[in-house]
């Protein structure tokens, strides 16, 4: 069985070329934004990367192939669709077998990619351990997938929906670099502070690229997360997000929604409460995500 990967024509041609690629995952396109900022977002993100250097690839699964780079007619089409499914780790195999259409999430888009021959994905939060894990047991796996795939991550962060403590402290446990860009502290989403120290932080993409090949030559496995704050003019502070992020954690819990519902349902239930507040935001930082990946991708290539 040979690879089921599909390059666009761009990427394709990228690749050709020996020049430098960002992923950037489609979860966050129709789960995570809604309909047209998603594609609107999704093609200007694309744009931040080229303008830096790089060519972006936008990875899903459509009609069972493993999309590396979307076209613009793919892009739409997904931005568009309903009912797309969520595809972490455990759900890519079944969709490409079923010759299904899903959207992959970090975890699934760090494999792709890696497959791909692809080093650096650009995106706006991680997932992470969710409050109240200490009963749900809901600890998202691309935590498990940074341990294990060798891509560096930039992400703004994880959500304040999430137990940030913990999530650090799990990620500790497996081994994964978490690299502040610019600042010491661990930066949260929405604001470019979570009072938690981050366990490291570098100052330049250089350092980055560097610190991605001395992993690799040390033989260790996975990634690393690049922790880049929030650009400061698109901050929300926290008295005005937190009350938000509490009424949606509660009318979770009120409506039992588990699982792979969690995440989409208070990412969309915080975009209402702030009359969209909150994505004017998410779009501003997953573009300074971009721009970070991109530098980086450039510095590995170099
Ligand atoms: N966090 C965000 N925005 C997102 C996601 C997380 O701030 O769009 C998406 C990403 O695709 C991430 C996924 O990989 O949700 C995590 O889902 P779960 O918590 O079910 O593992
Ligand atoms: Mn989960």
């Amino acid at each position: 069985m040979t690879l089921p990967l599909h390059f666009s024509p761009e990427v394709a041609a990228a690749r050709d070329k020996g020049q430098p690629i960002v992923a950037l995952e489609s979860t966050i396109i129709t789960h995570g934004m809604p309909w047209p900022q998603n594609v609107e977002t999704a093609r200007e993100v694309e744009d931040v990367i080229r303008e830096n250097g790089a060519v972006p690839a936008t990875i899903a699964v459509l009609d069972g192939r493993l999309h590396i780079g979307l076209t613009n007619d793919e892009l739409e089409a997904l931005g568009q669709a309903q009912n797309v499914a969520k595809l972490s780790r455990a759900d890519m195999a079944v969709c490409i077998a079923t010759g299904g259409t899903g959207a992959t999430t970090v975890a699934a888009t760090m494999i792709a990619a890696h497959l791909a021959g692809i080093r650096v994905f650009a995106t706006g939060g991680i997932g992470g351990v969710h409050r109240g894990a200490e009963q749900s047991f809901d600890i998202s796996a691309d935590l498990r997938e940074l341990a294990k795939t060798p891509i560096t991550v930039v992400a703004a962060g994880a959500k304040a929906i999430l137990d940030l403590p913990k999530t650090l402290e799990v990620l500790e446990t497996l081994g994964v670099p978490v690299i502040a860009y610019g600042q010491k502290n661990f930066p949260a989403f929405w604001s470019r502070d979570s009072g938690l120290p981050a366990p490291l932080s570098l100052g330049d993409p250089e350092a980055i690229a560097k610190a991605s090949d001395v992993r690799a030559t040390l033989g260790l496995e996975g990634g690393q997360l690049v922790a880049n704050p929030i650009p400061v003019e698109a901050e929300i502070s926290a008295d005005v997000i937190n009350p938000v992020i509490e009424e949606a954690l509660a009318a979770a819990a009120a409506e039992s929604v588990a699982a792979k519902s969690v995440t989409p349902y208070l990412l969309d239930r915080i975009f209402h409460a702030t009359d969209g507040a909150s994505l004017t935001a998410n779009i501003a930082l997953v573009k300074n995500n971009a721009r970070l990946a991109a530098r980086i991708a450039g510095e590995m290539s170099a």
